[in-house]
């Protein structure tokens, strides 16, 4: 059996790795910076494994020379971190300008430009300034001109170096995990109706930056400018069972198409989801929906507001069809879909990550099949491995191997218009509710050493000679 396929990508093919602010820079409070929704989440005792904080992480914010260094041995073509808006808008708006935080990133992209390495930069990962969260954070409706506030100071200020936008990171964990699941902060646990109305602000939030670049900044910049899903491959549990098939695209449509649909689409969700919320509303005798409406004045403006596809992508998934009613009125049960891991698929140390580099190739020509054939970006794709020592990662290198095998098939064979892809993560970080550990970088960082050295792993390494040879061309049989 062909197992792998060699071959290499185009010329031009971006190649890179990617960080968030909150888990690489540290400096929680340094220089005027104020304080976001995580500083103050993971202060309090028990919110975080082992009551880990990002106050100092991969202390980024003073090795912005050591991060450009390691980005060069790497080789790679783009560098795709975050701003933390508090450190620039201590306060979230733009009465409170921190001109060291300013400076930080400027060297930082500067640095980038010197030695010929693209930045992509994501405009929200998470890190909400606390001050905007006072005022009801995403579920207020301010926060579309705050943000596009924000956006229009970063490119007045970075645009003339930065080409590459992401508005937002992976929006549905925001508005799920934020305030259905409420285990990430701001830990609303309202599952039926929260998320359907904090996506509702998110994606006019996203449009209204998408028209500011578009009216203000493109003709002078031209860069291009979109958000970043996570989206992991749904394959139906029992694939010759069509009510399975359908469930497998109604979970992709409810993950990603909730986003991606209006944006990329028609400016209003799946014709799936209105459905099963506006039936499920019914049945709970409510009088609308609980999925808003858009009117045909926002579905216009929202519509075609992406210039590239980007994603974020770690594992699959397997999903059957419901078969007895789900009582609770809940975003994921609005699905009518049961989710679960094959336990025969290879593990890492995060349960609901496990390797399954085939359903990458899936996910590309779904992509491909319902937009339209977008130019994609892979922005986020690694595996956390659960060790305080994993210097010597052959799990990681086979993770990074079958991955990119699988993109390359989807490239050469399937005709995917793929333009870039990036690894999780440059270096060991911060890792949200799982505090340090498992870590998922090219290079360990010692988190008991205060100067936060960076050790390359044997995966930096082997991601360096994939890079160098642009893909896995027949000759590289380094593992
Ligand atoms: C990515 O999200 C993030 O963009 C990145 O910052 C992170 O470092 C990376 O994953 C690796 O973890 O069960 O409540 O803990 C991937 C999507 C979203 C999947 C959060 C796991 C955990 C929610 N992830 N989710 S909870």
């Amino acid at each position: 059996m062909d197992t792998y396929f060699y071959g290499t990508f185009p010329k031009d093919f971006s190649w890179g790795v990617s960080s968030s602010a909150y888990q690489i820079e540290g400096g929680w409070d340094a220089d005027g910076k104020g304080p976001s929704i995580w500083d103050n989440f993971t202060h309090v005792p028990g919110n975080i494994n082992n009551n880990d904080t990002g106050d100092i992480a991969c202390d980024s914010y003073n090795k912005v020379e050591e991060d450009i260094y390691l980005l060069r041995a790497l080789g790679v073509k783009n560098y795709r971190f975050s701003l933390s808006w508090p450190r620039i808008f201590p306060s979230g708006r733009n009465n409170s300008i921190n001109s060291h935080g300013v400076d930080y990133y400027n060297r930082l992209i500067d640095g980038l430009v010197a030695n010929n390495i693209t930045p992509i930069v994501t405009l929200y990962h998470w890190d909400l300034p606390q001050a905007l969260q006072d005022i009801g954070g995403w579920e207020n409706s301010e926060l579309i001109d705050l943000f596009d506030s924000f956006a229009d100071f970063c490119f007045q200020t970075f645009g003339d170096r930065v080409k590459f936008w992401i508005t937002l990171n992976e929006p549905q964990v925001v508005a799920w995990v934020g305030y259905g699941a409420g285990t990430f902060p701001p830990n609303v646990n309202d599952p039926g109706n929260a998320p359907y109305r904090v996506a509702h602000i998110l994606l006019k939030a996203h449009a209204r930056v998408y028209h500011t670049y578009d009216d203000k900044y493109r003709a002078s910049q031209g860069g291009v400018i979109t958000l970043c899903p996570n989206i992991d491959w749904a394959e139906p549990k029992t694939p010759s069972d069509p009510r399975d098939i359908e469930a497998a695209d109604r979970h992709l449509q409810f993950l990603v198409g909730w986003f991606t649909h209006p944006i990329f689409k028609n400016g209003d969700y799946p014709e799936v989801m209105k459905w099963k919320v506006g039936n499920r509303s019914e049945l709970q005798n409510l009088p609308s929906s609980r999925l808003p409406v858009f009117t045909a004045e926002e579905r216009e403006y929202i519509r075609g507001t992406a210039d590239v596809f980007c994603f974020n992508t770690y594992t699959s998934k397997i999903v059957t069809h419901a078969t007895t009613q789900l009582s609770p009125s809940s975003y994921e049960y609005d699905q009518e879909v049961l989710t679960s891991v094959d336990s025969s698929w290879p593990s890492s140390a995060l349960s609901d990550h496990r390797a399954v580099a085939w359903g990458l190739r899936r996910l590309l020509n779904w992509i491909k099949e319902e937009y339209g054939n977008p130019p994609i970006y892979i922005i986020e794709n690694g595996v956390g491995i659960k060790t305080t020592s994993d210097v010597d990662d052959n799990t990681r290198i086979f993770y990074y191997k079958t991955y990119i095998d699988e993109t390359l098939k989807a490239y050469n064979l399937d005709n995917v218009n793929l333009r870039g892809y990036n690894a999780w993560s440059f270096m060991d970080s911060f890792e949200w509710l799982n505090g340090y550990d498992p870590r998922f970088g090219l290079h360990q960082v010692d988190f008991g050493n205060p100067n936060r050295p960076r050790t390359p792993k044997r995966s930096a390494v082997y991601y360096a000679e994939i890079i160098r040879n642009n893909g896995i061309p027949l000759h590289l049989q380094l593992f």
